[in-house]
C-alpha cells in the first residue's frame, strides 16, 4: 500500500487598496509555492469571466450602471458560484491563492453612502473561510505614485482613501486571521514576508478543517 495525500490545501487571501501590489504578490506567491513542490493556483475576484462575472465587468468599465445594493450582492454571488470549485480544490490539497476576497466586498460598498459594515458583510457569511489574510498596507499617496488611476469605477483618491478606513474597521475582528504586510518596500522583500506567513499556514491548515467566515 501506498500514502494517500489526504491533507488539504490553504486559502490564502490577499487584501488592500488598488496598487498595493495584490496582484504582482499573488502571482510570485504561487510560483515560489509551486517551485518548493507544493501544490498552488491563483483565484481572483471579481471573477470576470462568469456570467455573474460579466454584469460585474460591465459595470466597473462603467459600461452599465447597477443599484448599489444590487451590485453588491453580485460581488458576493460571484464568490458563492466559485465556492464548490474552492472545496473541490482544497480538498485536493491545492493551496488557494486569492486576489480580494469578501473584504473587499464589504470595504468597497460600506464605503459609499448609507451602507453599514453589518448589512454589506450579511450576503458573504458563511463563505469558506480564508486560513490567512494579508492586507497590503500602503497608504493612498503612495498608492497614488504608482501610476494614474484608471477609469473603472471606484478608481479615484477620494473613494480610496474611504475603502481603506473600511478595511481598517473590519481589520478589528479577531475571528479572521489578518496579518498586516507593509507593502511600501520593494516588490522582493514584502514576497518574502508573504512567503514565510504562507508556508507556516500551510501546515498549520493541513489538520484543521476549513471554516465558515464570520459565522
Ligand atoms: P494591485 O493588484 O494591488 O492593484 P499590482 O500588483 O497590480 O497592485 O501593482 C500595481 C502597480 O504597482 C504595478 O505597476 C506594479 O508593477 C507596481 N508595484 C507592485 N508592487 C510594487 C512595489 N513593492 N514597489 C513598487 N511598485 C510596485
Ligand atoms: P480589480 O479587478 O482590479 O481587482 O478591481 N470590488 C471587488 C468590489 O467592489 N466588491 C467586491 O466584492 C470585490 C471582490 C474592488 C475590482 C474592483 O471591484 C471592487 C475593485
Amino acid at each position: 500500500w501506498r500514502f494517500i495525500n489526504c491533507s488539504r490545501g490553504a486559502l490564502i487571501v490577499l487584501e488592500g487598496v488598488d496598487r498595493a501590489g495584490k496582484t504582482t504578490q499573488c502571482q510570485k506567491l504561487v510560483q515560489a509555492l509551486q517551485q518548493s513542490g507544493q501544490a498552488a493556483e491563483m483565484m481572483r475576484f471579481p471573477d470576470r469571466a462568469t456570467k455573474i462575472g460579466q454584469l460585474i465587468s460591465s459595470y466597473l468599465e462603467k459600461k452599465s450602471n447597477l443599484e448599489d445594493h444590487t451590485v453588491h450582492l453580485l460581488f458576493s454571488a460571484n464568490r458563492w458560484e466559485m465556492v464548490p470549485l474552492i472545496r473541490q480544490k482544497l480538498e485536493e490539497g491545492i493551496n488557494l491563492v486569492v486576489d480580494r476576497y469578501a473584504f473587499s466586498g464589504v470595504a468597497f460598498t460600506s464605503a459609499k453612502p448609507g451602507f453599514t459594515l453589518e448589512w454589506c458583510m450579511n450576503p458573504d457569511m458563511g463563505l469558506p473561510k480564508p486560513d490567512l489574510v494579508m492586507f497590503l498596507q500602503l497608504n493612498p499617496s503612495m498608492a497614488e505614485n504608482r501610476g494614474e488611476y484608471g477609469i473603472e469605477r471606484y478608481e479615484t483618491s477620494a473613494f480610496q482613501r474611504t475603502v481603506q478606513q473600511r478595511f481598517e474597521e473590519l481589520m478589528q475582528d479577531s475571528s479572521v486571521n489578518w496579518k498586516v504586510i507593509d507593502a511600501a518596500r520593494t516588490i522582493e522583500e514584502v514576497h518574502k514576508d508573504i512567503k514565510l506567513l504562507s508556508e507556516d499556514i500551510i501546515s498549520l491548515a493541513q489538520n484543521q478543517p476549513v471554516g465558515e467566515l464570520w459565522r
